[in-house]
């Protein structure tokens, strides 16, 4: 495939430069800044922030397991479940809904997977070793990173910021003996008030897993590296340039869910900040960013016994982008006022290689170089009035597909003779969150209303196996815009020692997107069972529902627990594919004089409510006992820090509804983690 970016980004940030000149400029004469942060309001802005930064020693006290990988990270989230397709780039999904109704961003930055079988969720491009946290947007409340029905999550890059830290480093390594995975980590930064430089780099490679009872998982091996490098310089006191590059590869994944392993994955990440403290003297923190990133991912199947056709399946994806944001504040009106713009290529092809070398090869294009242009503006205002607070925040956003390949689109205009090569929409976003405190109590609801554009495979996808339900998929360019009312509550009764919280979600999904069945064609792939159109249902419903509670019973002891309920129907009352059963997970926490303990259960009840339309089978109770033991030693000015865990105790062989196509989890794992830092 050629890489050639349009010019279109550079004209999009003209344009966004301008626009944000006269916004701002607007304000000059009229407003002037108020810099107090109200800590109120944080309850209401993010639902969720998941700390992950390997480099600060005192977080891994409070982590069972601090170099697993970013995925069990996420998984350990309260907003977050992960899909498997095998140990490596598991998918996040929120509120019952995956990457396609959620807007996942890198410090900013829109990424998107070169797969169609949703093999490289983009959190599988970066590592602990780059982050810092993960910011988690429930709802609409995730619409500040990108347009969304079920949430955003934004993974931000740890930085030193002007720190005045000198120079520090660590070493780590770790070991799970379950599937024999040996990491490799270490950073080495530098930081003063003018200038720093980070540079971390991380290895892990595993071999197959096993699932409880000592059954072994085929094709479960990964190996994965990633080095990263971020630097900023201050120009002068209020002003600063700064520039980071992720290189990440995999090779040899296997994914013993999919008929399919993959040889390569591999991103280049890259982006330029400028930031400045003021801007026209009432804008606070404004920040401009310009990034790209380019990913190739390509499927291997030559390891596999038995192919009934060997297939060459390589995907691009290359994004570029920018936004620029700003705070004002304003007596009681916080604003934020973020502009941002991306431009995606988005290239498939699937090779069939005949048994019988006489006949003539396949060649498909599984995703017709589709071009995404989008462009948004998002305002928010955080208004404070006394013990209470509002957030009232909207995103707008211009967004188009187009279809550059010809051959794709004459292969796309068989069964869709009518199809226009660029289809434009426009997104909308509403939400009004609100925060109320009496006394002990804390109480949050919210009405929302949100939209998207079908991804790529919904659109455009050219017979796609789905593995799961064992069909082909064929997208629709003239889909409607999925859109989304959605109204939340939560209370929380809180004590210093002792705090609940009941909360509560709805969503109602209008146009939802789906495969539905058509007897009518033949499927591509040998021994599918049929194929699906992606199709717009009048609308579907999603609720959750979580209970969840912390308790300190001493000063070194903390229980902390919650259970979830979720349901998910479809507009004929049937079941949504991949919603959760009821689960819950509790455990008791131990930190004393460098010691840290802990003890945890994880576990579902039964699959009740599944859908064999969508391949499902009931998947049965489990619960899962897991335990870590930590101590943190000083040498001089270093600290050396030592944690090691044992996860499913007990060895239990089970599945959870996240597991494609039931691949059971893995057994009895031991794992040490040891680290070393220099400051
Ligand atoms: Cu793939």
């Amino acid at each position: 495939m050629k890489s050639s970016i349009n010019v279109f980004p550079l004209r999009a940030i003209l344009v966004g430069c301008l626009w944000c000149v006269l916004l701002c400029g607007n304000f000059v004469s009229r407003l002037y800044a108020q810099e107090t942060p109200v800590d109120s309001l944080k309850l209401v802005n993010l639902s969720e922030v998941v700390i992950i930064s390997t480099g600060k020693q005192l977080d891994y006290q409070k982590q069972h397991k601090p170099l697993s990988t970013l995925d069990e990270f996420l998984e350990s989230s309260r907003s977050i479940n992960m899909v498997k397709r095998g140990a490596y780039a598991w998918e996040p999904t929120m509120n019952d809904m995956a990457s396609e109704r959620l807007a996942v961003t890198i410090d900013g930055m829109q990424i998107f997977g070169a797969c169609t079988d949703k093999m490289d969720p983009i959190t599988s491009y970066v590592d602990v070793s780059n982050l810092s946290e993960a910011q988690i947007g429930s709802g609409q409340q995730g619409a500040v990173f990108g347009n969304t029905i079920g949430g955003g999550i934004n993974l931000k890059l740890d930085k030193s910021n002007f720190k005045p830290t000198g120079w520090n480093g660590s070493v780590e390594s770790a070991y799970e003996t379950n599937n024999a995975m040996r990491v490799f980590g270490g950073e080495l930064n530098y930081s003063d008030e003018k200038f720093y430089l980070n540079t971390d780099g991380i290895y892990r490679k595993a071999d197959n897993y096993y699932a409880g009872r000592d059954r072994e998982v085929k094709f479960s091996q990964f190996e994965k590296y990633n080095f990263s490098v971020n630097s900023g310089y201050k120009l002068t006191e209020d002003k600063s340039i700064s520039a980071t590059l992720i290189y990440d590869e995999a090779n040899d994944v296997g994914y013993p869910a999919l008929t399919m392993d993959v040889s390569l994955a591999r991103a280049v990440i890259g982006s330029v900040s400028f930031n400045q403290d003021t801007l026209f003297g009432n804008l606070s923190n404004w920040e401009s960013k310009m990034y790209y990133n380019t990913i190739k991912h390509v499927m291997d199947d030559t390891k596999r016994p038995d192919v009934p056709i060997h297939m060459d399946m390589p995907g691009w994806s290359e994004t570029a982008g920018f936004y620029s944001q700003a705070n004002f504040n304003r007596q009681k009106n916080h604003f934020f006022f973020k502009l941002d713009g991306f431009y995606n290529k988005s290239y498939a092809e699937m090779t069939m290689y005949p048994t019988n070398s006489s006949e003539p090869l396949m060649f498909m294009l599984t995703w017709p170089d589709v071009r995404t242009k989008d462009v948004g503006f998002y305002a928010e205002d955080h208004i404070a009035f006394g013990k209470a607070s509002l957030k009232l925040s909207t995103r707008l956003a211009y967004h188009s597909n187009s279809v550059a390949d010809d051959f794709g689109l004459n292969s796309l205009k068989i069964f869709y003779p009518e199809m226009e090569r660029t289809n434009t929409r426009f997104l909308k976003s509403f939400s009004a969150q609100y925060h109320k405190m009496l006394n002990d109590f804390h109480f949050n609801g919210g009405l929302s209303y949100g939209e998207r554009a079908p991804s790529v495979s919904e659109g455009y996808g050219f017979y796609l196996f789905n593995s799961f339900d064992n069909h082909d998929y064929i997208g629709d360019p003239d889909l409607k815009t999925e859109s989304s009312a959605d109204a939340n509550i939560s209370v929380t009764y809180k004590k210093p020692i002792f705090e609940i919280t009941a909360a509560a979600n709805y969503f109602h999904v209008f146009n939802y997107i789906i495969g539905v069945v058509d007897n009518s064609l033949s499927t591509m792939t040998i021994g599918a069972d049929g194929v699906k159109f992606y199709t717009n249902l009048d609308y579907a419903q999603l609720f959750n529902a979580s209970l969840s509670g912390r308790y300190n019973i001493s000063n070194a002891f903390k229980l902390t627990g919650t259970v979830s309920y979720h349901r998910g129907v479809d507009n004929d009352g049937e079941n949504l594919p991949l919603i959760s059963p009821v689960s819950y997970r509790s455990a008791v926490d131990f930190y004393k004089n460098q010691y840290s303990a802990s003890l945890s259960i994880a576990g579902s009840g039964e699959q009740i409510n599944y859908n064999p339309a969508y391949g499902e089978t009931k998947t049965a109770a489990y619960a899962i006992l897991s335990a870590s033991f930590g101590k943190r030693f000083f040498i001089k000015e270093n600290s050396l820090f030592v944690k090691a865990g044992i996860e499913n105790i007990l060895d239990t062989y089970y599945s959870s509804y996240t597991d494609w196509n039931n691949i059971p989890r893995m057994g009895r794992n031991i794992y040490a983690t040891i680290s070393y830092s220099i400051n």
